[in-house]
This record gives C-alpha cells, structure tokens and sequence, in this order.
C-alpha cells in the first residue's frame, strides 16, 4: 500500500517534468505495487462466496458467472489498462501513427482470451494457465474437487462450452468455483465463535472501506460516506455496512440476492468458517434476499442508524494518475 501511494506521488512529479522514460519505468513499478496490493486483498481481505446449498437454475448459474468473471476482470482490467498507458506512451515517442488492435476493444469472459485470426478478433478458452504452485491459488468447485486456480476452472468450464476434447466431463459445462482454498471438511461454527461474528465482520468491512479510500477506490459518493465513518464514531459501522450492501447489490434492485453474496463468500470461506452460517443468518426470513435492515440487523446495527444511500453509479473507474 504505502509503495502504491509513494508511486504514485513519484508518479505526478516526474510527468511534471516530462521525463517519459523514467515514467515508463514508473509505470511498470506502478503495476507491481498494484499486483502486490490486490495479492494481499485476496489473503487477507476480499473474503467472500457462496456455501449456501445451491440448486442452481440455468439463469443463477449464468448470474454467478457474471459475478466470478467480474471478481477476476477487476485484475485484468487494471493490468491491461496499464499496460495500454503503457503502449501509448512508447507508441506517442518511437511512432505516433496508433495501430489498433482489433482485440483491445474484445471482453471474452474468464477463462477466455482473444485471439487474432487474420485481421478477426476471436476468444478462445485460454490455451494455458499460469503453472501455480501456491497452495493459496487452489480452489474447491461444487463439486467439491479441487482445482489447482481459478483460471483451471474457468478453462475447463470454456472447453466443454465449446466441445474441446480438452473438456474432462460434459457436467464440467456447470462447474464453478464454491470457494478459494482447497476442498476440505468445514469445521463448524460454534456459538461462542458465532456471537463474536457480526463484530468482526463490522470491524473488516470499515476497514476495506478505508483502505479503498486510501487507494482511491470510491466514487465521490462513498468517499463521502467513509470520510464521515472517520470522523463521527456512530456513523463508523453503518456507513461501511450501507456502502458495502450497496455494492453487493450488482443489479441494484435494493437487495442482496444470495449469488451477490459470492464476492465476499468465495473468498473468506476458507478463512472464516462462520461466514456461511452467518451469511444465512442475514436472511431471517428465508426468502432469498437480504435487506438493508436485515444486513443491519445481521452486523448488530441499529436500523434508525442506517441510510440507504447507494450510489447511482456503482463503480468507480480508479485513476491511474491519481
Ligand atoms: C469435500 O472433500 C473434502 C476433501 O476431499 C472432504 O473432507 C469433505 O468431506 C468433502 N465435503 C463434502 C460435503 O463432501
Ligand atoms: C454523528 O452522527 C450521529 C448520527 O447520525 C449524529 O446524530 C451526530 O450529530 C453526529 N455527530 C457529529 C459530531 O457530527
Ligand atoms: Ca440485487
Ligand atoms: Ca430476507
């Protein structure tokens, strides 16, 4: 974090001055401090997917690829928009005629990439995935097989789509990701455990809230609303809780379905194993959908405390030059 934000700080300067080469060598630190920080989200931070024993419909499934492929574009965004600076800068100095790569503008999806054929841009399953030796990139699918990372799953999930030989098992056209870590027996989570539960997850959601606003991550809107978590104690927990149903709320029809908890099930799933039973919890009354007073209720927040204020525009383009 502190590197990211010394970069960038380094970053403004030395634009001032014009100094392209030492701004290319800046961007590509620029993008290592980001790789490193979005590592860390994912160990410690950006915990969430779905255990809730899912009977997935055909049009669930397709809203819980949509929400796989969003977490996984996020990097790929950023890393591609970076690299396209990138490429303009050294494009504007060694050759100002801009080619355009018909595959620039092309969004193929996880576990596909595009490809080019003659002047045609195609995706393609992605030929190969990085050989990951970390444990930590394992994931467990729903049918609680271990895969060695996400990007295995995605594949595989495009080879059968398509009827590649490389396709293990025609089922595997539904396989998705249940959570990240390897499969393993979930311990159960005790009462004592569970009552010490909504706290926590209070105090990690004001904490991504803050460490996003570092970044400079929020939309205007929710910069607003931390700043005021900042400054008034009462506001702290109900800000972040508003801000983060705001944002699970990807279709923003003002609740949390139980496949726009995946962003933060996924994840802290083989962290926490009382985000299931505690995700269930948020759901009194069973029918599927979290309210704002029910997430509230959840985290132990008082309703007269909670705004719903959700920003129109959901997502903040974060910029690059701060
Ligand atoms: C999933 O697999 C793990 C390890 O292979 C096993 O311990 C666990 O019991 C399995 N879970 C279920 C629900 O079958
Ligand atoms: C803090 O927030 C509470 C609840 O919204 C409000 O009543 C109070 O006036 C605020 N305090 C300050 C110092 O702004
Ligand atoms: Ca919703
Ligand atoms: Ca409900």
């Amino acid at each position: 974090m502190a590197i990211n934000i010394v970069a960038r700080c380094e970053f403004s300067k030395i634009l001032k001055r014009s100094m392209k080469w030492s701004l290319i060598l800046l961007l590509g630190l620029v993008a290592l401090a980001h790789v490193r920080a979005e590592v860390e989200e994912l160990d410690n931070e950006d915990l969430l997917e779905e255990l809730l024993d899912l009977e997935l419909d055909e049009s669930e499934e397709e809203l819980l690829r949509q929400f796989e492929e969003k977490n996984l574009n996020k990097d790929v965004e950023r890393e591609n928009e970076i690299a396209s600076k990138l490429a303009a800068d050294t494009n504007n100095i060694l050759n100002p005629v801009v080619e355009i790569d018909p595959c620039e503008k092309m969004h193929c999806g996880a576990g596909r990439v595009c490809h080019l054929e003659g002047v045609t841009a195609k995706c393609i399953c992605i030929p190969e995935c990085p050989d990951e030796v970390d444990a930590r990139r394992r994931v467990c699918t729903n049918k609680n097989e271990t895969w060695p990372s996400d990007c295995s799953v995605y594949q595989q999930r495009c080879l059968c789509d398509t009827k590649d030989p490389g396709c293990l098992n025609p089922s595997n056209t539904h396989l998705h990701i249940d959570y990240y870590g390897e499969c393993h027996e979930l311990k159960e989570c005790t009462e004592e455990e569970m009552k010490d539960f909504p706290r926590r997850v209070r105090d990690w959601l004001f904490n991504v809230m803050r460490d996003l606003a570092e970044r400079d991550e929020l939309t205007e809107h929710y910069m607003q609303m931390e700043l005021e978590a900042e400054t008034n104690m009462t506001r702290r927990w109900a800000n972040a809780a508003v801000w983060k149903w705001c944002d699970l709320d990807g279709d923003t029809d003002r609740s949390v379905s139980r496949h726009e908890l995946f962003p933060i099930r996924a994840p802290l799933m083989s962290l926490e194993h009382c985000i299931a039973p505690f995700l269930e919890s948020c759901d009194p009354n069973k029918d599927h959908r979290i309210t704002l007073v029910e997430w509230g209720a959840c985290l132990g927040l008082d309703p007269s405390d909670l705004n719903e204020r959700c920003d129109d525009i959901q997502k903040s383009v974060p910029h690059l030059l701060g």
